[in-house]
């Protein structure tokens, strides 16, 4: 997006009193705890999502609002923002919930949580891998719920080897890499499409081919996985069209956001036998999932979790930590180290 002023930066913010930051979900222990000793924070303790009314009072008053991706911030609300918020510090690294560009207009910064969460998403993105290709959550089930009655069997419960098979990673960002780093120890092999070809240095180490064509790859791989953000332009990326051109034994996954995926596409393709199986973190109207997926994870096809992806202990405090160096930073009149620009959008 062009044409969107740059952050305004380097001003110290003269307040006389803490800053006022308002966190409208309930972070962990150690972060709330330093937030209190730092600012004027106003924590929700019940953790109840706050109503779009609640968030447009929050923005009327503090000098900070800590949003995360359970929070919409559109144009509605950021026409309700007050003349003191001059900063909204995302807990989470996508930023899709938040109007960017609008805050932008009214000289609100955004920031995010980038870099703290890369490995424990990756680590989740393989746990998909697995537990699609290798029936996992289907297998687990089987003897807590009295089933196995007959014991071992040869042709019982096959899933299918991932290693020597072509992963296609839609996005090689740092998710991405992290990722393929993971399944080139698993034997897979690295494919990818982002908007940039990474340097060469960083191909050649993953043994990683690009395609400019997402089609072109799409066509040739066994597992694709989705690790790009959602934007404007990756929106139903992964289209009805686009998932036809998957072999009919490929497997989907997707950690990133369920928007970049045509989710009804999706599951009448699988209920069609046109593609194997899928792996799900995240979901199009979240926390609302198609009851035709949950059919289609009843029977086994697919694997749905609810947004664990960045979900340890380690991440959620990382993710704080970096809140309120953004924060700190901002309120000290420096540019905070996670600002999103308009470059970025
Ligand atoms: C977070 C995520 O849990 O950071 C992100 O973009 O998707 C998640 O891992 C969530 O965003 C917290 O707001």
């Amino acid at each position: 997006m062009s044409g969107l002023p740059e952050p305004v930066m380097g001003e110290k913010m003269s307040l006389k009193r803490k800053p006022l930051v308002v966190v409208t979900r309930r972070l962990p222990d150690a972060v709330e705890t330093r937030m209190r000793e730092l600012f004027d924070a106003r924590l929700n303790h019940d953790d109840a999502p706050l109503s779009p009314d609640r968030i447009a009072a929050a923005m009327r008053e503090a000098d900070v609002l800590v949003p995360t991706v359970t929070d919409k911030i559109d144009a509605g609300l950021l026409a309700q923002a007050g003349p003191n918020l001059r900063l909204i510090a995302n807990f989470g690294n996508g930023v899709d919930h938040i109007d960017v560009g609008g805050a932008l207009e009214r000289g609100i910064t955004v920031t995010n949580t980038p870099g703290v969460l890369t490995e424990d998403t990756a680590d989740m993105t393989m746990a998909l891998i697995l537990a699609v290709a290798r029936r996992v959550p289907e297998g687990a089930r089987i003897i807590p719920d009295d089933d196995w009655t007959t014991g071992w069997s040869p042709t019982w419960m096959l899933g299918r080897r991932i290693t020597g098979k072509r992963l296609g990673i839609v996005g090689m960002g740092r998710i991405g890499q992290a990722l393929a780093r993971r399944a080139k120890a698993f034997g897979l092999q690295i494919h990818y499409h982002n908007r940039r070809r990474v340097p060469a240095a960083i191909e050649a180490g993953l043994e990683a081919t690009y395609w400019e064509s997402l089609d072109q790859m799409l066509a040739r791989v066994d597992i694709v996985s989705v690790n790009c953000p959602h934007t404007p332009a990756t929106y139903h990326l992964l289209s009805a069209r686009r998932l036809k051109l998957l072999k009919p034994e490929a497997i989907v996954v997707n950690t990133a956001r369920g928007e970049v995926i045509d989710e009804n596409a999706l599951a009448r393709l699988i209920e069609a036998g046109e593609i194997s199986a899928a792996g799900l973190d995240v979901f199009e109207q979240e926390p609302a999932v198609s009851p035709r997926l949950i059919k289609l994870a009843k029977s086994g096809k697919v694997v749905l979790l609810p947004h664990m992806g960045s979900a340890t202990f380690e991440s959620r405090i990382d993710m704080g930590e970096k809140v309120i160096i953004n924060i700190k930073t901002f309120m000290d009149g420096h540019r905070p180290p996670d600002r999103i620009l308009p470059s970025m959008l």
